[in-house]
């Protein structure tokens, strides 16, 4: 059994010299969720270094953010006091990690203050942000930066609503990506926080769900993580235990992982040191 329980090294929270870059993007979008108004979306994105100098094609990760976050969120804590580039800087540079973009973006658009501070609200958004996924963003980033541009070599993952997002994004994207890194969030197919309400219906509709979308016999690889003191534990434990049961594991080339930190709590501190074990090994 692979060991998961590794800390980040001290000194992977400094930056290196040489280490990656970021850039920023903005790209039209419509808001999926109501009226279909044009919005303009943002997203960072990773390169690696060597990006510049090499030819090579790169995999791409996406990670979203939880509720109240922005494009930001993700690099760098709640606080902005983390930063998980500087981490990022660190694998590839010992080999720890093969260099990849990794892309950030936000399922909050300009005019969604309200859903900032409404959890519900914010739910509507992660259930729809997969139409802006697959048809604006993905296009984008495979147009503008050097990509392995399938979905061998796509991840998405999230923390918290960006790992509701993680869900949403499986089932209705599963024929672009394959490899996909929920952290502490649940999926809310059947109602908000349904994976603890209704595990196994969560299990049995999302089977369905697929079923529906032609998507039943792709393979996928999830690898879901979060902590024992985490406020999404209760959620996202008894889901996994019902996937487990439900046989989401079986198959050929069907994956379903699950780690548990003890004393890990709902902050990305935590979601760095899961990252950082589990990362070489998502794809
Ligand atoms: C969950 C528990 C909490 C979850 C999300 C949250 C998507 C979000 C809490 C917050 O943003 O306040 O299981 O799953």
């Amino acid at each position: 059994m692979k060991d998961y329980t590794k800390r980040v090294p001290k000194e992977y929270y400094e930056a290196i010299d040489n280490g990656g870059r970021l850039e920023e993007i903005t790209y039209p979008s419509v808001v999926y969720c109501k009226d279909k108004a044009p919005v303009t979306k943002r997203a960072l994105v990773y390169l690696p270094a060597g990006y510049d100098e090499s030819k090579k094609d790169y995999r791409v990760l996406y990670l979203m953010h939880g509720g109240g976050g922005n494009e930001e969120e993700f690099l760098y804590g709640q606080d902005r006091s983390l930063s998980l580039v500087h981490i990022l800087d660190h694998m590839i540079a010992k080999g720890e990690l093969e260099p990849l973009i990794v892309v950030t973006p936000s399922f909050y658009y300009s005019d969604s203050q309200s859903a900032l501070h409404d959890i519900k609200e914010a739910g509507v958004l992660t259930k729809f942000y997969h139409n802006e996924f697959r048809n604006d963003l993905v296009p984008l980033i495979d147009s503008k930066y050097r990509t392995i541009a399938d979905r061998d070599h796509r991840a998405f993952g999230g923390f918290s609503m960006g790992g509701e997002t993680t869900w949403e994004t499986f089932l209705n994207c599963l024929d672009i990506v394959k490899h996909f890194a929920p952290f502490s969030g649940d999926c809310w197919i059947v109602e908000e926080k349904g994976g603890a309400t209704f595990p196994e219906k969560t299990s049995q509709m999302m089977k369905e769900y697929l079923k529906n979308k032609g998507y039943e016999d792709l393979s996928y690889d999830i690898f879901a993580f979060t902590g024992d003191k985490d406020i999404a534990f209760p959620a996202l434990n008894a889901q996994i235990r019902a996937m487990l049961n439900d046989g989401w594991d079986e198959g050929p080339d069907k994956s379903l992982r699950y780690e548990s930190w003890e004393e890990g709590t709902h902050c990305y501190q935590y979601i760095y040191e899961y990252i950082y074990n589990m990362i070489a090994d998502l794809f």
